[in-house]
C-alpha cells in the first residue's frame, strides 16, 4: 500500500512535469494542442503526446483541499476525498476520446473554432470508479433524468461557467467511470487532474476535467454549454445555413471512424514500390469497429484491410494496414472506411453549423511518379500587425494563433465579434470597423 502510494506520488510528479512534445499548437493561451499524424502509430497515447482542448486556463487543484460533491436529486447528498473515492471499486477501461470538433478544419464552407485536423482525439487507458457506483452510494432518485458535471476551472470575462450534462441512462452506464488515473499513472493535470468523466463512445465535451460537483437533476439542464454550445442538426443542413439552437440536439455519441495515417498527404510514392498504407479507427454507441476497407481507386473498388490484434475492446481505437503496390504513374486518392454493427462511414460529410463530428470516409492523394512534379501553392500571405486597440481587446485574455488558423467570411467575423463583446470584451464602436478589416482581410475564407 505505501509502495503504491510512493509510485503514484512518484509517477503524478513526473507527469506534471512532462512537457508534451511535437504537438500542433491550435492556440496557446487558453492551452489548445493537437496530436501530430505520427500520433496514430501508437495503440496507446502517450501522455506527452495527447491533445489538449481547454475553454479556459487550466485550474491548479490542491488534493488536500479538493472534494467531490454529489448533489441534487439524491437521498444523502455525498462530499468524498479521493481516500473515499480510491477506497471504491475501481474499474479500467481503454477508451477513444474525440472532441466533437475533430476535422473541423475541413468543412467547406469553414466554420468557426479551432480548426482541428485529425489529431484532436487520443486513445487511453482510464482508471476510476463508476459513475453509477457513486451515484447509487448517494441514493440517487428516481426522478433524475440527467447528471451536470463541473470541474474548478473558472470562465474568462463574462463567459459562463463550462458545465456539461449527460443523460440518466449514460450516467448509469456501468463503462462510465470518474477517472483518477490515466495509463496506469495518476491523471495529470492537463486532463483533469484529481478526476474526471469518462463518457466512453461520446465526444470529449462531456468528459468533463477537474471534476468538482456531480448533481442529479430532475429536468434537462438549460445552461448555455447545453442550449447553445455543442449543438448539431442531427441531419444535413446546406452548407452554410445557420440553424438556430433549438432546432439542434446535443452532441453525444461518436460514429465510426477510420483516419488515414500514412503515407501522408501529397507523399511521393515510386511505381512498382510496395508501400503500407495505415491508420486507426473507432467508434461510437454503434458498436465496436469491425472491419476497415480500403480503396485505391478514389471508391471505386474496395478491399478489407488487416486489423492489429489484440486490439478488440467497445471503445478503444483499432489499428488496421493494407500493402499496396502502385503500377501507373498517376495521381490516386486513397480512401478508408470504417464499419461498426450498424454504422459505416459515409461518403459525403452532412455539413453543419459548428463543424462537428466530422466522419466522411477519409481519403489522401498521393503522387506515384519515378519524378517527383513540383506540388502546390503553399503561398502564405503575412498578416498585417494587429492594432494597439485590437490587442488590449482580444489579447489580453486569449493568444493571437486561436484567430489565425480560422478562415471566416465577414459575416462570420462580426458574429465573432459578438460573441466576444458578449463574454466581456471591451470594444469601442468606433474600433468594431478597424477590427472587422483586420480581421476579414488578413483571415478571410480559403481560396
Ligand atoms: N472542466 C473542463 N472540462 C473539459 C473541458 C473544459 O474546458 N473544462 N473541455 C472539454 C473538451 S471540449 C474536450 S475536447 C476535452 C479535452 O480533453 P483533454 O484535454 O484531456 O484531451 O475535455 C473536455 N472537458
Ligand atoms: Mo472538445
Amino acid at each position: 500500500m505505501r509502495r503504491r502510494t510512493f509510485f503514484g506520488t512518484a509517477f503524478g510528479g513526473l507527469v506534471f512535469a512532462q512537457q508534451k512534445r511535437d504537438m500542433i499548437v491550435r492556440s496557446t493561451r487558453p492551452e489548445d494542442l493537437e496530436m501530430p499524424l505520427s500520433g496514430f502509430s501508437d495503440y496507446i497515447t502517450p501522455i506527452d503526446h495527447f491533445f489538449v482542448r481547454t475553454h479556459v486556463y487550466e485550474p491548479k487543484v490542491e488534493l488536500a483541499s479538493w472534494r467531490l460533491k454529489v448533489e441534487g436529486s439524491v437521498g444523502t447528498p455525498l462530499t468524498l476525498t479521493m481516500d473515499d473515492l480510491r477506497k471504491m471499486p475501481s474499474v479500467e477501461l481503454i477508451a477513444v476520446t474525440e472532441c466533437a470538433g475533430n476535422g473541423r478544419s475541413f468543412y467547406e464552407p469553414t466554420v468557426p473554432g479551432l480548426q482541428w485536423q485529425n489529431g484532436s482525439v487520443g486513445n487511453a487507458r482510464w482508471r476510476g470508479v463508476r459513475l453509477a457506483d457513486v451515484l447509487k452510494r448517494a441514493g440517487v432518485k428516481s426522478t433524475g433524468v440527467e447528471v451536470l458535471f463541473d470541474g474548478a476551472d473558472e470562465p474568462i470575462g463574462t463567459m459562463q461557467d463550462f458545465r456539461r450534462s449527460i443523460t440518466i441512462k449514460k450516467a448509469l452506464d456501468e463503462n462510465t467511470l470518474l477517472a483518477y488515473e490515466m495509463n496506469g499513472v495518476t491523471l495529470p493535470q492537463k486532463h483533469g487532474f484529481p478526476l474526471r468523466a469518462i463518457a466512453p463512445g461520446w465526444a470529449s465535451d462531456s468528459w468533463v476535467k477537474w471534476l468538482t460537483s456531480v448533481t442529479v437533476l430532475d429536468k434537462e439542464w438549460d445552461g448555455f454549454w447545453m442550449k447553445n454550445a455543442y449543438r448539431h442538426p442531427g441531419h444535413g443542413v446546406p452548407p452554410g445555413t445557420a440553424v438556430p439552437p433549438e432546432q439542434m440536439q446535443p452532441v453525444t455519441s461518436l460514429r465510426v471512424k477510420s483516419v488515414i495515417a500514412s503515407p501522408a498527404s501529397n507523399a511521393w510514392l515510386r511505381p512498382g514500390k510496395p508501400v503500407t498504407i495505415r491508420g486507426v479507427a473507432w467508434s461510437g454507441d454503434s458498436g465496436p469497429v469491425e472491419a476497415v476497407d480500403i480503396s485505391t481507386d478514389g471508391g471505386t473498388s474496395w478491399k478489407p484491410t488487416k486489423m492489429r490484434l489484440g486490439q478488440q475492446t467497445q471503445f478503444g481505437w483499432r489499428q488496421w494496414e493494407s500493402t499496396w503496390t502502385p503500377q501507373k504513374e498517376a495521381d490516386y486518392t486513397l480512401m478508408a472506411r470504417a464499419r461498426s454493427a450498424t454504422d459505416v462511414q459515409p461518403p459525403e460529410q452532412e455539413w453543419n453549423p459548428s463543424g462537428y463530428l466530422w466522419s466522411v470516409t477519409s481519403r489522401t492523394s498521393v503522387e506515384v511518379s519515378t519524378k517527383r512534379r513540383v506540388s502546390g501553392d503553399d503561398m502564405v500571405i503575412a498578416p498585417r500587425q494587429p492594432s494597439a486597440e485590437f490587442k488590449n481587446a482580444c489579447l489580453t485574455c486569449h493568444g493571437e494563433d486561436v484567430i489565425q488558423q480560422q478562415k471566416l467570411t465577414r459575416a462570420q467575423w462580426d458574429r465573432e465579434i459578438n460573441k466576444m463583446t458578449g463574454w466581456g470584451a471591451q470594444v469601442k464602436a468606433e474600433d468594431r470597423d478597424k477590427f472587422l478589416d483586420y480581421l476579414f482581410g488578413n483571415f478571410g475564407p480559403r481560396k
